[in-house]
């Protein structure tokens, strides 16, 4: 071994060793916090990445994510994106705010869905024992039910394509792709106090025109009692994100696994058919002549031709075209040239990026994650290779962060966060 060598594997066994130490830390009884204060209850894809990092050096305690995720699944299937399972005041808007009738207390709308994913990975890191498989059996029906909600809820037309009702529900609040709809969307006129601002350099988070809109719609769902059909019908943001519904994508592809291990033939057979569905649906997100993915605003019906890091997922979701995904490394890696650390979530050139606001610039080391993945599905190893190496770097340089700058490096917004730590361990580091 080279002593350049030696020293690297060094590093990456201290990076490890922190990581471990942070998902720790974070670890509220079963379920993993964010991070603290800035976020202190479950999040429903942050705990899907955390605990395929917790897999790496706990299986047990991975399922028990999972599982402490799940506490918070409706009767109709739906996963929010908040559960509450204690009750603190440091973050806004609370259990109250949302006003959902289930116990543990949640917020009403979902999250991209990672669990079937989740529960993939954890059984091939657990060499497939049979103490997992019993825990993957446990969890199959609850997955399939988030899924059918997924269908039946926000895709009530049965078009292959989903649609978000709040930028949250999308994972990236702020993404300049929102911009247009949420202008269509008018401003709550409650007073309400922001904890994050007073966390957080509000340079780096999303501004108050925003979220005047986001508790707007807070308080219009809550008024029709979270009621699907009339949340369609009624809301003004209904939008078909790219990401959301790549993310879904590739959830789907897992969970018809699962089901050909755990569930019956015409629960497989639903699957299979919807898979076909989904993979139509994203085809009309594609436009051939930018050779890019954008979101369908449906409200109004025009393609939002903005691109963000989510014009890439479908290489996590799963792409039949080689040359479509060579297009799109090819953008991608233009992005990166631009900056000193990739991938940026908006193009550095592009008149809306904003490096250091949240999902207008900074990079997010899941986001590298996902793309580092599908890359390295598609054949395009060395931008993959480029991507993890950039994760590393930015985490060793300047910690566990929530987000990063892609032109300094500087780290943003809250640090010792879980997901930072889960990308390292199931990823960046191995
Ligand atoms: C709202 C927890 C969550 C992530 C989201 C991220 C941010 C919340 C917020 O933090 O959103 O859900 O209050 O800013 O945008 O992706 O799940 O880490």
């Amino acid at each position: 071994m080279r002593v350049d060598e030696a020293t690297e594997d060094a590093d990456l066994a201290a990076l490890r060793g922190r990581a471990i130490q942070i998902l720790r830390t974070n670890n509220r009884g079963g379920y993993t916090v964010p991070t603290d204060n800035l976020y202190p209850f479950q999040w429903n894809w942050d705990s899907a990445f955390c605990a395929m990092g917790v897999a790496t050096f706990d299986v047990q305690r991975a399922w028990d994510e999972l599982d402490s995720l799940y506490t918070g699944q409706w009767t109709n299937g739906f996963l929010p994106h908040i559960v509450f399972h204690q009750v603190v005041d440091s973050y806004y808007p609370g259990p109250d705010v949302w006003g959902a009738d289930h116990v543990p207390r949640t917020s009403g709308i979902s999250q991209p869905p990672i669990t079937a994913t989740a529960a993939r990975f954890i059984l091939a890191r657990a060499g497939d024992d049979r103490a997992s498989r019993a825990r993957a059996a446990a969890l199959y029906p609850k997955i399939l039910a988030l899924h059918d909600w997924w269908d039946r809820a926000r895709d009530p037309e049965a078009s292959g394509l989903v649609g978000v009702l709040h930028p949250w529900e999308s994972g990236a609040d702020n993404s300049p792709v929102w911009d247009r709809p949420l202008e269509a969307t008018p401003a709550t006129t409650t007073v309400f106090h922001r904890r994050d601002v007073a966390l957080v350099d509000a340079a780096m988070r999303p501004r108050q025109w925003e979220y005047e809109r986001y508790i707007y719609l807070v308080e219009l769902y809550r008024g029709l009692g979270w009621d699907d059909a009339r949340m369609w019908a009624q809301t003004p943001f209904k939008v078909a994100d790219v990401g959301l519904n790549a993310i879904l994508q590739r959830d789907e592809r897992d969970l018809l696994a699962l089901a050909e291990r755990f569930g019956t033939p015409a629960e497989q057979q639903r699957l299979s058919e919807r898979a076909a569905r989904r993979r139509k649906g994203l085809e009309r997100l594609w436009d051939e002549e930018a050779g890019a993915y954008y979101s369908l605003d449906l409200v109004s019906g025009q393609s939002l031709k903005i691109a963000s890091h989510a014009s890439f997922l479908p290489l996590w979701g799963g792409l039949d075209d080689p040359g479509r995904a060579q297009r799109l490394a090819d953008e991608l890696q233009r992005w990166v040239d631009l900056c000193a650390f990739g991938a940026p979530t908006m193009a550095p050139d592009s008149p809306e990026f904003d490096q250091r606001r949240y999902w207008r610039g900074p990079v997010w080391a899941i986001v590298n994650w996902m793309l580092g993945d599908g890359l390295a599905r598609h054949g395009c190893g060395e931008l993959a290779r480029r991507l993890r190496a950039d994760t590393r770097r930015l985490i060793q340089r300047n910690g566990f962060c929530e987000y990063y700058d892609p032109l300094s490096g500087e780290g943003l917004g809250g640090d010792t966060f879980s997901w930072t730590a889960a990308a390292g361990l199931a990823w960046a580091f191995d």
